[in-house]
């Protein structure tokens, strides 16, 4: 398999993923130009010029970050990162999966648009701690993972908070969070996602 990434980008959870699913992969770094490291043409890949996308062995491409990661997880099922298809812990994951496609990281990922006016950004922000992270830090309340046990919902959900950094999102008031942001950063496969993109440096 090899996974199409930009660094720090949403195809940071699929990345995670598959070094906690323990699969073989190759990283393939898509640049702004949607020219690939190697030199292909990246819309000829994914015509949709979004990252993540999965070439897979048999020469599909699957693209769609929470999709991909179901099927990493499906890939690797003794590790657990999905409960199994058909279980009602199965549509909890995609309840969380698809809430936090839909709602955080679209709602923080607009903050990237250069053309956002400052007061809008600001809006922007005041709506996803009134919304958003007020239900994260309700659901994140005594429990260390969203569906208790680590699940790639929770690299999911790490990749775009890990965005709050960078556009001076303050969390304070959000415990929970900083706390579960940090524990999910902790674990190693986290780590050397971080590492292999360029992220964290290499100890
Ligand atoms: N619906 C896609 C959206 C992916 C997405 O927003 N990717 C961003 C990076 S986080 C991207 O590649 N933006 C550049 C572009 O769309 O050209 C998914 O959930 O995988």
């Amino acid at each position: 398999m090899k996974l199409y990434y930009m660094p720090g980008a949403c195809s940071l959870a699929p990345h995670i993923a598959l070094r906690e699913a323990g699969l073989p992969f190759d990283l393939e770094k898509v640049e702004r130009s949607k020219k690939t490291e190697s030199g292909a043409d990246y819309l000829g890949i994914n015509s949709k010029g979004a990252v993540p996308a999965l070439g897979l062995d048999d020469g599909e491409v699957l693209t769609e970050g929470a999709v991909i990661q179901l099927y990493i997880a499906d890939k690797a099922p003794a590790k657990k990162l999905a409960p199994a298809a058909g279980t009602m812990e199965r549509y909890r994951l995609q309840e969380w999966l698809n809430y936090i496609a839909s709602e955080v990281h679209k709602g923080i990922g607009q903050l990237f648009n250069p053309a956002m006016p400052e007061d809008f950004k600001e809006a922007v922000k005041k709506g996803l701690a009134a919304k958003q992270f007020a239900h994260l830090e309700k659901a994140l309340a005594g429990r260390n993972y969203l569906l208790g046990e680590f699940s790639v919902a929770d690299g999911y959900l790490f990749t775009v908070l890990n965005w709050t950094g960078m556009h001076k999102i303050d969390l304070s008031a959000f415990p929970n969070i900083v706390a579960y942001i940090k524990r999910v950063a902790d674990r190693p496969a986290v780590k050397d996602a971080m590492k292999a993109e360029g992220l964290l440096k290499a100890a």
